[in-house]
């Protein structure tokens, strides 16, 4: 038997696929990773799964002219026939409306490599082609994205830029991590990686002696084997936490005048809301317990602690997932600047330590594999989560980031990469707006809940079934990625599908730039090489490093510090805010008069929270966070994901107080539910949860029926709203529901079912 082996990479990791008569029967982890995640056993089942798309299909009820994209059947159509209908729907909709009717954002992870990143082509494909209505920010910290820049001039340090973990272990004495660190969330990067090094760091944070404070409404969050203090927090809490500790610092005279003087813009002003000068309520660490759970004392000790020893404070990017989430990452930086150790090695504040693999990896500045995406002609955009207002009120106009706009009215979804039947908040009225559009155009590999409420799906490849490089910043490979096996079914690449279109619409050179599969991963990777050979960075020509399979970077010749620049001389290296400094009041934001944000951080109580009055009604709060055994909806139907099922539903995790209270025992079904909609679920009982809180993690392939949800997508419970005027970030984190015992007949979800398809006819 011929076995044959090829390198590759997903965003969960490289690896070799193992390959045996035209299958995959093995992906063999990277060689030099140190902790390969488990979800690369997950690939070959996908791969082969019976819910690949086999060809073009088209919705019957499209045809028919209705819009009620549920639960229909689809009918077979040839690859002509459907790039025919594709490009006919396009110009139909482009003439008629203009970009402005076309919604092309198509939010989503996509695969890992860079090539063939099908939100990357779709982008190009849409643009080049005369623009369409995009989508800005994202729903990992939408929050974040917006605030940063007017607050320390920079977005990057939520992405990454962050003081690496060289100069914790050598500096750090305590990390305060908001939010914690969960391991199983850095099994992930966007653009996959060679190296999973957090669980290593951390080893090494504990044998030097590091304190680990942990602050999250589970324990769970702490690091697998690594021993931590846990500070139980309520949900959406934080800042308070946060302002409590800032107060502490102030009273005691802990903080650091010098640096508020010569680093930070509107202390002063600041000040006065701790004290409670201009409202008459002092932030004091009493004040704080009572919003956060966190007793006074506790909070005390921690702001002297963080306060006298070489202290970092890490904000998970849940943390701004939420209602109000600008303010925690606000009031964290400004907790900092009070320490004054911004810019000192191991010092300071930093976003998502274990958000995901990269943060806080060393690695040099250097660019990646990308393909180019042009400008979008049109300027038209939303943010990211307002798709829903977007398509429900056509000419509403919203707030963002200081600006009025107006929502465009949408004729045309196209969708590749993404799902927002998994992603997007408040599922019940998501489906309302999806009836919205005339026409829904999807690329997918298999009959996900998205490709199941499109009107023409288009089956795309996966990655093993074509060429590609990718790699990710902060993280010392870039890999080769060989085609494994065929095309399955007739699936095609996203770009020789976006190829033709651009044929059919007449700038088919323009799209491809003369360049075949390989001729794009060439280009690709020599743009890395010579963006690589100006930072004195050798990497070997492209024949090399595709034999070799991956081609690997020189380590950093120091230690990355956040605003270690800015700090040595802050007249050489402003901040790139109004003020060159950190701004602790913004005149900006606060220009903007926004009561949801205002000029500096506050704490403002989400609209649902346990201190709610709400939560007489919806007693528990529900977190939605990363699934260990996925990548969102990515894996669902593989037997890992399965595996972690309880009664076919996905997990609820619940104290077992508050599931005694309701007369419900550990693995049974339940129903969660609030006024948005209902989801069943498996409990599990985890007495390392705060009472109070439950968790389900996303990704678990919908099932709706009527408002209920019967595999457990959390979405169909989360609220649908910004994060406030300033972001429109999207507010998972917040939302209240009430749980209690399914008691009717288990009726297994059907969520990993293809629809009925019809053959051609002709
Ligand atoms: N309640 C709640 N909701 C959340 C979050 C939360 O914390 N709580 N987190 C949010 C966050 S941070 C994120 S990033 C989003 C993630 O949301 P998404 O990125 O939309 O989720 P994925 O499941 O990764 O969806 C990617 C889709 O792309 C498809 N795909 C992969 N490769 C290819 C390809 O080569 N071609 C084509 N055509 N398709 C491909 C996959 O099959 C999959 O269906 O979810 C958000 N939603
Ligand atoms: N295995 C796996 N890893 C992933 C992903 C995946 O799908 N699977 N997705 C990746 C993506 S796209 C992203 S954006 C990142 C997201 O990275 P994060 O946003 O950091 O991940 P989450 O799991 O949503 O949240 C981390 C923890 O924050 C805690 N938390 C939630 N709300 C609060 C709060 O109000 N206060 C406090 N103190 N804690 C709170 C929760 O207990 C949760 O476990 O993860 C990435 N990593
Ligand atoms: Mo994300």
């Amino acid at each position: 038997m011929t076995r044959t082996r090829h390198p590759s990479l997903a965003h969960w990791g490289a690896f070799t696929a193992v390959v045996d008569e035209g299958r995959v029967v093995d992906c063999e982890p990277f060689g030099p990773d140190p902790s390969p995640s488990p979800m690369l056993g997950s690939i070959a089942e996908m791969l082969h799964s019976p819910l690949r798309i086999q060809r073009p299909s088209v919705r019957k009820g499209w045809l028919a002219g209705n819009r009620d994209r549920e639960g229909d059947e689809y009918v077979e159509v040839s690859w002509d026939h459907a790039l025919d209908l594709v490009a006919k729907e396009l110009a139909r909709v482009r003439e008629e409306s203009g970009p402005a009717g076309i919604f092309g954002g198509s939010y989503g992870w996509s695969s890992a490599g860079r090539v063939h990143h099908a939100r990357s082509l779709i982008r190009r494909f849409l643009f080049q082609g005369g623009g369409c209505v995009d989508q800005v920010g994202n729903y990992s910290w939408g929050a974040a994205q917006f605030l940063l820049p007017h607050v320390i001039g920079t977005t990057s340090p939520v992405s990454g830029d962050v003081t690496d973990w060289e100069s914790v272990l050598a500096n750090t004495r305590v990390i305060v991590a908001f939010g914690g660190m969960p391991i199983k969330n850095s099994q992930v990067t966007s653009g996959g990686a060679g190296l999973h090094n957090l669980p290593g760091w951390l080893e090494r944070a504990q044998a030097g002696g590091i304190r680990l404070v942990v602050v999250s409404p589970t324990r769970a969050d702490i690091p697998e084997g690594i021993a931590a203090d846990w500070i139980p927090i309520r949900p959406n809490t934080d800042t308070a936490l946060m302002l409590g500790m800032a107060h502490t610092l102030l009273a005691e005279g802990l903080h650091d005048s010098e640096f508020l003087d010569r680093y930070c813009q509107g202390f002063a002003r600041w000040a006065a809301y701790l004290t409670g000068a201009t409202d008459g309520q002092p932030k004091n660490a009493q004040w704080a317990a009572a919003i956060t759970g966190v007793s006074a004392d506790t909070i005390v000790s921690l702001a002297r602690s963080i306060a006298r020893e070489r202290s970092l404070l890490t904000a998970a990017w849940a943390l701004q997932r939420a209602q109000h989430g600008e303010q925690p990452y606000w009031a964290v930086i400004g907790l900092a600047a009070m320490v004054g150790q911004i810019g000192l090695p191991g010092g300071g504040f930093a976003f998502g330590h274990a958000s995901l693999n990269s943060i806080g990896q060393p690695r040099r500045q250097v660019p990646g594999p990308e393909v180019p995406v042009p400008k979008n002609p049109a300027q038209l955009a939303i943010p990211v989560a307002r798709i829903t207002d977007m398509l429900l009120a056509p000419g509403a106009e919203y707030e963002f980031n200081g600006a009025r706009h107006t929502y465009p009215d949408i004729k045309l979804i196209y969708w590749a990469g993404g799902n927002p039947f998994h992603h997007h908040q408040d599922q019940n009225r998501f489906r309302q707006a999806w009836r919205k559009p005339q026409t829904v155009i999807v690329h997918e590999s298999w009959w996900t809940p998205l490709a199941r409420r499109a009107d023409i799906v288009l089956p795309a490849t996966t990655s093993l079934e074509r060429c590609d490089v990718g790699g990710s910043a902060r993280d010392p490979y870039v890999f080769a990625m060989h085609r494994a096996v065929a095309p399955q079914g007739e699936a095609r690449n996203d770009f020789d599908i976006f190829a033709e279109l651009a044929r059919r619409a007449g700038f088919h050179e323009a799209y491809t730039a003369g360049r075949d599969e390989m001729g794009w991963c060439r280009h690709v990777y020599e743009g890395m090489r010579a963006g690589c050979a100006e930072k004195g960075v050798t990497l070997p020509g492209f024949d090399e490093f595709w034999a070799n399979g991956h081609a690997e970077l020189p380590p950093p010749d120091s230690q990355y510090v956040l605003f270690e620049a800015f700090r040595r001389d802050p007249q050489a290296h402003p901040l790139r805010t109004p003020s060159g400094k950190i701004e602790l009041y913004s005149q900006e934001i606060a220009g903007f008069g926004y009561s949801d944000c205002p000029g500096h951080p506050v704490w403002l109580a989400p609209s649902e929270w346990l201190g709610a009055a709400g939560a007489g009604q919806w007693p528990l709060h529900l977190l939605t966070n990363q699934p260990r055994h996925r990548l969102h909806s990515q894996l669902d139907p593989a037997a890992l994901s399965r595996s972690g099922k309880i009664q076919g539903c996905e997990p609820i995790a619940m104290h077992p107080d508050d599931a005694a209270a309701r007369q419900i025992q550990d693995g049974d079904r339940v129903r969660v539910f609030n006024a948005r909609g209902a989801c069943l679920a498996g409990v599990k009982l985890d007495s390392g949860l705060m009472p109070g809180v439950v968790v389900m993690s996303t990704g678990a392939w919908s099932d709706p029926d009527g408002d209920l949800d019967r595999h457990g997508n959390p979405n169909s419970l989360t609220a649908d709203i910004g994060t406030s005027r300033l972001a429109q970030g999207p507010s998972a984190q917040t939302a209240l529901v009430q749980v209690e015992r399914d008691t009717g007949p288990a009726t297994p979800h059907r969520a990993w079912e293809s629809p009925l398809v019809h053959a051609a006819t002709a």
